[in-house]
Parts: C-alpha cells; structure tokens; sequence
C-alpha cells in the first residue's frame, strides 16, 4: 500500500513536467473574418471581365437600346479567358453577367435584353454556362457582377424591379455551381431614380450561395477600395464601421483605410483595369498597364492588405486580346522575380513570446508554415522579433503577414538593421494585416528586427519574407 502511494506521489510529481498545460493561443479580438472572408483574403489575385454588348458599341455605359444582335463574338472561348487568366497566376474570375445596359450574358426568363434573343449561337448560347464550366476545368473560381441600375428593363425605377433584380440573383446563383463572389455597386439612374432593396438583395445572395463573399461600397463581406486606381491606403483596417452605410455611398477616405476601432470585419479589394476603360477598345490596345505600373499596384494592394481585382476587357472575337496576354504574363513574371528567394532564414529570437513556449516561438513566423504564429504574452503589445542571418545579406524587400484569422491586431512597426554595432530603421509603417510589403532602396546586414511598435493586443505574426528584387 505504501509502495503503491509512494509512485502515485512520484507519478503527480513528474505529471507537472509531463503534462504541462499547454500553454493557451490567443483568443481572437472583435472583429475578426468568417470562414468565408478568410478563404477569400487567400485568393490575393484575380480576373474581372467585361464583357457585353458595350463591347460591340465601343461603350463604357451603354443605355440599353442596341439590338440584342449586336452581341455576337466571332469566335467566344471561356476556356481561352480561363487558360490566360490562370497562366497568369490568378485564382479567380468575375464576370459582369449584366452592366448598366441591363443586357445579361445568360438566357435570364426576367427580360427580353439577353443572348437568348441575340444571333449568337441562333440564340442558344449562355457566356455564364461557358464560363462557369472553363473556370472548373483550369480550377479557378467564378464570380458573377450583377449590377442593379439596369438602362433597359421597363420596370427599372418601380418597387417591382426589386424582384426582377432579385430573380436575376437567384438565376444565376442556382444554375452554374459555386460563386466564390457576389459583385454589385450602388449605381443609380440620374432621372428614374430606383430605391434598391439591398438588404433584400444580400439576403437573397445568402439564400443560394451562403458561402459567396458579397462585395460592395458597403459590404456586407468585402468592400470598395476608394479608388478604381488599384491602391488601398498605406494604413489599411480589415475593422470598417459600417453603421448606415449602403452601396452607393461612398466615403472613399474611410473605404480606403478602413477603421481601427470599426465593428465589423469588411476587408477591402482593389478594383483597377489593365487599360483605361473597363471594356476592350481597339483604340487602346497600345494602353495596356506597364509592368511598372502594374507592381506598383501588386504592392498598393496585395501588398497593403487588400486583393487585387484586376480588369481584362474580352474583345469582339470573344477571347483575351494579345496585347493583354503579353502584360499579364510579363507582369507575372516580375512578380516571381522579384519575390523569387525567401532570404528571412537563420537564428531568430523575440523580445518576449508566449509562455515562453516553443508554439508561439519567432522561429514560427519563418517556418513557411501559415498555421504558425509567432505571439506574444497577453498585454504585451510591444515586441521585437530578430533574424541574424549568420552572414551579410542584401534586401529591398520586407513581407509579413499576421494570422488574421485572430483579428487585425498591429498598429504600428518599423524594420531595423544591424550597422555600425546599433539598430537603425530604415523603414516606418502602420498596418500589417493579412500581407504587407515593404518596398524600400537595397539595405546590407547580417541582422534585422522587426519592432512591433504598438497594437490593438498581442501581435501573432504567422509569416516573415525578405527579398532582393532586381534592380535598385
Ligand atoms: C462601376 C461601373 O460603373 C463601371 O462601369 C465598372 O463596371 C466598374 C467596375 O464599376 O460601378
């Protein structure tokens, strides 16, 4: 019996070093992303397309009265859009089903203005079907823009359109498989002035695709950047406070840098074309985006915390024009160049990390591994992380990413470099949130920090990159 009680006691004892409590993650902050926001804040990159009858009359807002015939690609290709669009390194496409001018890209049974009264295909064709399908083959996602001002339907302007622009949802939402994105804006007609019923809208996109992420001026899911430029705000909050917003109301300040304080988590995406207009204009096939143009925003958006939504016009053949398959692939390229080696690898140590506790530790911001975080202890809202490379490195790049899926926490940073024995930062910021990089003239060292300046609660840093882009 003694013996017996003399291992329990022996046991107990060990029990406290063997099963040490784990020491607990963080627990998220208000607001933090759904499952849904968080998928999609993984995309970063993807397709918009215009395509429609303005295409054909050389319109950027056409008023709904060209013949339905006037629609008619010679030689329409989904799986061309699809093939350029993921060569390109995109993961997504989003269609503009029906612009302004009210004709839809599908046989829709609410109006007459559609493909199925047009001469393309004898009327049986359907650019959504088409296009659905491409995306599933090259695995790609399918979004849809529907937008609500509508130049064509006779009923635009009365309550009733209200239905018919909910049916157009529920068409397209229930025939072509998953929408990763519902896309509309606040547009409105300057003399037949429409009262939308939005919250009648969003409800009825989460009836048929409660997983889709709903995109406007005012959320509900992800929000308009400001700008059609491509740029999100140096200091940019995934938190907006969107009390009485609605699309249409634009504050373009408060949607380009979101809130710290905001109450509801509505990241932004950038929404930019690759040529002046938003639909194919021979004109301005020597218009295409430059390669520079087109890094410099990859940084004001990927790399400030939002996506990017960039724009292809489809031509009248009905396929992606040359001069825009070129820029796209080039301007892939430069992006892998550029952020091409991962020079973030060596010792790393933190001013503090969780419960002293291995999980939590710096080393698991540089693991590659984007379910490991390095954290803080409770309350500490300041920090540091240190890398001592073992040796000289030359960088002008500087990536990090939090693990938003706790909240948007960081509200200020700087990165520092070992020089004449003391840290000098050479780079000052505000936001971090899901991606954020640094761009900044080439830095020599063989040790930096990253200085968590201030915080909304415990930093929790999943990832840290470093590169030497070409060039200065
Ligand atoms: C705006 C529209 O008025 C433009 O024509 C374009 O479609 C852009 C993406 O959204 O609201």
């Amino acid at each position: 019996m003694k013996r017996v009680f003399l291992i329990l006691i022996c046991l107990s004892l060990n029990s406290s070093f063997v099963f040490k409590p784990r020491v607990s993650a963080p627990s998220p902050i208000q607001p933090h992303p759904s499952p849904s926001q968080l998928d999609w804040q993984h995309l970063e990159y993807y397709a918009f397309i215009h395509f429609g009858m303005n295409t054909f009359t050389d319109h950027e807002w056409g008023e709904g009265r060209a013949h339905p015939d006037t629609f008619n690609p010679t030689s329409l290709d989904c799986r061309q859009w699809a093939r350029v669009v993921r060569d390109a390194g995109m993961k997504g496409i989003i269609i503009t089903a029906k612009h302004h001018d009210g004709f839809c890209l599908w046989p829709s049974s609410t109006t007459t203005y559609s493909v199925k009264n047009s001469k393309w295909r004898g009327g049986k064709g359907d650019v959504l079907r088409e296009l659905s399908d491409a995306c599933r083959e090259y695995g790609l996602k399918f979004g849809v823009y529907i937008s609500p001002w509508d130049r064509n339907h006779p009923l635009y302007g009365t309550p009733v359109y209200n239905r018919v622009y909910k049916d157009q949802w529920r068409e397209v939402l229930t025939s072509y498989g998953d929408v990763f994105e519902a896309w509309l804006d606040g547009a409105n007609d300057q003399k037949k002035r429409m009262v939308y019923d939005f919250s009648g809208f969003f409800q009825t996109i989460r009836k048929y695709q409660a997983r889709a992420v709903i995109f406007s001026d005012a959320g509900p899911d992800i929000r308009w950047v400001g700008n059609e430029k491509g740029f999100a705000g140096e200091t940019n909050w995934s938190p907006r406070d969107n009390e009485g917003t609605f699309p249409g109301f634009a504050d373009e300040k408060a949607l380009n840098t979101g809130e710290e304080d905001g109450t509801s988590w509505i990241p932004a995406e950038c929404d930019v074309s690759i040529r002046p207009g938003w639909f194919y204009h021979s004109t301005d096939d020597d218009k295409v985006k430059s390669v520079a143009q087109l890094m410099e925003i990859y940084y004001g958006s990927v790399g400030r915390n939002a996506n990017l939504l960039l724009n292809i016009g489809v031509d009248r053949r009905g396929l992606v024009n040359e001069h825009d398959i070129a820029r796209l692939i080039e301007f892939k390229i430069a992006r892998e160049e550029a952020l091409k080696t991962n020079l973030a690898r060596g010792r790393a140590t933190a001013s503090n990390f969780r419960g002293n506790d291995t999980q939590f530790s710096p080393t698991r911001a540089l693991d590659g591994r984007p379910e490991t975080y390095w954290a803080t202890d409770d309350g500490v809202k300041k920090a540091w992380l240190e890398i001592d490379f073992g040796r000289e490195i030359e960088f002008n790049r500087f990536l990090a990413q939090e693990n938003i899926a706790l909240g948007q926490r960081v509200k200020r940073f700087s990165v520092a470099i070992w020089r004449d024995e003391r840290y000098e930062t050479i780079a000052q910021q505000t936001t971090i949130g899901y991606k954020r990089i640094l761009v900044f003239p080439v830095a020599r060292t063989r040790k930096l920090r990253i200085v968590i300046e201030d915080s909304k609660a415990s930093p929790t840093i999943t990832n840290i990159e470093i590169f030497r882009a070409p060039g200065d």
